[in-house]
């Protein structure tokens, strides 16, 4: 299978478009309010939160130094980290904590024993994929590595695990079955292969679940545990509709709505390309389509597209 360029600028603008539209909805009542007052940018565009921040972070590390570099990584999330993005609470500890001199090893631990269980290494995640398009290998080990930086535990790492390789394999054009089946062979943690079993039984039923229910059985929490098997399915089940409708989905399950449509919007991307996305204007999107290019120009030239 080839990866065309267009599937390159789906996942990264997909992965942004849900972000910056989905973060108005994030979170309770307090959370909304704060949002109305920093979502837009000085020419009223809607902005981005954390999770494309450190996407692009990601992408541009991978970029510099041609493979996974830990410190280089860690010093470009501390230097972008800005308080009006929205950062978990325990990541922008964490990223103060470096930006203060100190290793990002000891940091990642210190302020949780084993480290953060939260989404914030999973949402970056597809970035791997476009890094990595179609080693299967290199693909889990480098998840790996990227999400221990900031969320060690080993259900933030797991998150990272599943939503590149769902990523991975809607570049490469599998059916949804097929997706779901790859992602199980893939994750060890059994309170992540619960939920995914969950996903495997739907989408081979193939009738689009409601959202209270998808809410009940797979979450809608910025845990990984309660938004990564969700974004799965609800880009997985949304293939066949615009992404609109999959974004209306998310809405209705509530929740951590950016970080959710941010990770299924990016494997939605990924299957249907730029093209197929809304052009409503957001923050960068041509900067956001430039980094996509780059990316996709390193991995043809590494010959893995
Ligand atoms: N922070 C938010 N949303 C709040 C409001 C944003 C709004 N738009 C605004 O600015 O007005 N969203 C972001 O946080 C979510 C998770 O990101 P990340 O990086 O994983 O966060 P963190 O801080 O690492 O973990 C989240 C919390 O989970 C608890 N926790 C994590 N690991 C734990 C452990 N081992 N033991 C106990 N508790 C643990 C902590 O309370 C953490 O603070 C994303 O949605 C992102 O968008
Ligand atoms: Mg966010
Ligand atoms: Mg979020």
């Amino acid at each position: 299978m080839i990866t065309e360029p267009s599937a390159y600028g789906g996942c990264l603008l997909g992965l942004a478009l849900g972000d910056a539209l989905g973060a108005p909805y994030e979170g309770g009542v307090p959370e909304r309010a704060l949002w109305r007052l920093l979502g837009s940018t000085s020419q009223g565009l809607p902005r981005w939160t954390d999770d494309t921040s450190m996407s692009l972070d990601l992408a541009e590390s991978l970029l510099a130094c041609r493979a996974l570099d830990p410190d280089d990584l860690a010093g470009r999330f501390a230097a972008s980290y800005r308080w009006s993005r929205g950062y978990g609470p325990s990541t922008a500890r964490l990223l103060k904590r470096i930006r203060q001199g100190e290793d990002w090893r000891l940091a990642a631990k210190a302020i949780h024993p084993q480290g953060s269980w939260g989404n914030g290494a999973a949402m970056r995640a597809p970035v791997v994929a476009l890094h990595c398009p179609s080693d299967p290998d290199t693909l889990v080990l480098i998840s790996r590595e990227q999400a221990r930086v900031t969320h060690a535990h080993p259900l933030g790492v797991e998150g990272a695990v599943m939503i590149a390789v769902a990523t991975q394999c809607a570049l490469q054009h599998l059916p949804p079955a097929e997706v779901i089946r790859t992602v199980q062979k893939n994750l060890h943690e059994p309170q992540m292969l619960t939920r995914v079993e969950t996903v495997a039984r739907w989408v081979e039923r193939g009738v689009l679940q409601e959202a209270v229910t998808v809410r009940r059985e797979l979450g809608n929490g910025i845990a990984a545990q309660d938004s990564c098997a969700t974004a799965v399915y609800i880009a997985l089940s949304h293939f066949d509709h615009c992404f609109e409708d999959m974004l209306a989905f998310v809405r209705a399950v509530r929740g951590d709505v950016d970080t959710i449509s941010a990770m299924a919007g990016a494997i939605w991307g990924a299957r249907h390309g730029v093209k197929a996305l809304p052009v409503t204007p957001i923050e960068a999107r041509d900067d956001i389509l430039s980094i996509a290019q780059r990316l996709y120009e390193r991995a043809q030239h590494r010959g893995k597209v």
